[in-house]
């Protein structure tokens, strides 16, 4: 096949589907979200797409590339997370990291074809001093034209807002699951201080990244309840992460049951259909999941993946294979603010 016929492809991928899309209907019940969970897989697909290519016509996938500026030793007990000091994992715990070796990490980013860069902190809540460096990355990052995107942990509202006049586009805190499911998850903080750090972040009008996590052995009340949750959210948040439990040896939840694929891909679909503006990022757990699964979550409405050969401390597919797969679906990298204005 020549590029010519590629690029035809890729025009016929992207025409909006005839059929109109039904607007978003919240406030989401649990029973309605569990209806939509419930749905034929292929008749969900169907809605999926359609609500899809009417919010995001041109069909692109955002790339975003995420670096852990400062890694291990966290305070807090998520059975999932690898970088809790209380479990074994193997993760060293790090300081900091200095400006100029992000700038280099988001450079190399950019130039990989990145238009996100997402920093993690394996913080409970960053001290006052922990933001104020935290902005001077942000700056730096900022200044190379890419979107930012920061997960620290809880911030207080005055915190949020000197993210925000650093140049923070997205703040990135999960809620991970349903709240009746969370104290059997985590302990050391609670489902409303989760809340309350949404709201400092939306009033300092930060953009909100804000998903959760599933093979978690949540029964699917709990993923309803999530999705419920995050679309409730008023407004819901601009970022939806779905992660796939990443099962790490050491952490609490290492020999949860995985979760089936078309459940995640159903996720993905009850996500875009609820929340039809947002980005729907297929997040971690995408290094077990398979080219095909992955091509389903895209059909579903997924328009945003980790970029690079790591999540935080864990592995993502290698660059080169998201490359490949994305030209072998047809479908476009979205491009950088700089590059659309400039028409290139
Ligand atoms: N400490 C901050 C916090 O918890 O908000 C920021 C970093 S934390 C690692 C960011 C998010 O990564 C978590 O909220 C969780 O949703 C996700 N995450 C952590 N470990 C994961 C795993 N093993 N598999 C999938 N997602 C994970
Ligand atoms: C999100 O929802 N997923 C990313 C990002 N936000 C920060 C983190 C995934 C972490 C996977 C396990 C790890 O590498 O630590
Ligand atoms: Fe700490 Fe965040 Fe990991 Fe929880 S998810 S242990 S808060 S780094």
């Amino acid at each position: 096949m020549g590029a010519n016929d590629l690029q035809q492809q890729t025009v016929q991928l992207h025409r909006p589907a005839k059929a109109a899309a039904q607007p978003a209907q919240g406030p989401w019940s649990i029973e309605a979200v569990q209806a939509l969970l419930d749905k034929p897989l292929m008749d969900l697909l169907f809605e999926a797409q359609t609500v899809h290519r009417h919010h995001f016509p041109e069909g692109d996938i955002e790339l975003a590339t995420l670096l852990s500026v400062k890694t291990g030793g966290c305070p807090e007990n998520c059975g999932y997370c690898p970088q809790s000091a209380e479990f074994d994992t193997g993760v060293k715990a790090q300081k900091l990291m200095e400006v100029d070796e992000v700038v280099r990490a988001a450079q190399a980013a950019k130039d990989a074809g990145a238009t996100r860069f997402c920093m993690g902190a394996a913080w409970r809540a960053p001290k006052d001093r922990d933001v104020k460096k935290v902005a001077a990355l942000v700056e730096a990052v900022k200044g190379l034209g890419l979107s930012t995107c920061a997960t620290l942990g809880m911030l207080e509202p005055h915190q949020a807002r000197q993210l925000k006049d650093a140049g923070l586009d997205y703040y990135n805190h999960n809620l991970d699951t349903a709240p009746e499911y969370y104290t059997d998850i985590v302990d050391t903080r609670t489902y409303q201080d989760r809340l309350d750090t949404l709201a400092a972040v939306r009033a300092a009008g930060i953009s909100v990244c804000c998903g959760g996590i599933v093979g978690m052995g949540e029964q699917p009340v709990h993923r309803a309840g999530l999705i419920a949750q995050l679309a409730n959210l008023d407004p819901y948040p601009e970022s939806v992460p779905i992660n796939s439990l990443v099962r790490v040896p050491g952490t609490p939840l290492a020999d949860s049951e995985p979760i089936d694929p078309f459940d995640f891909v159903r996720m993905i679909a009850v996500a875009r259909i609820t929340m039809p503006k947002a980005r729907v990022r297929l997040s971690a757990g995408r290094q077990q999941m398979g080219e095909a699964v992955q091509a389903l979550c895209f059909m579903a409405g997924a328009n945003s993946i980790f970029y690079g050969d790591k999540l935080l401390v864990t592995g993502n597919p290698d660059v080169e294979a998201d490359v490949q797969l994305l030209r072998k679906l047809g479908v476009q990298a979205r491009r950088t603010q700089e590059a659309q204005e400039g028409g290139a």
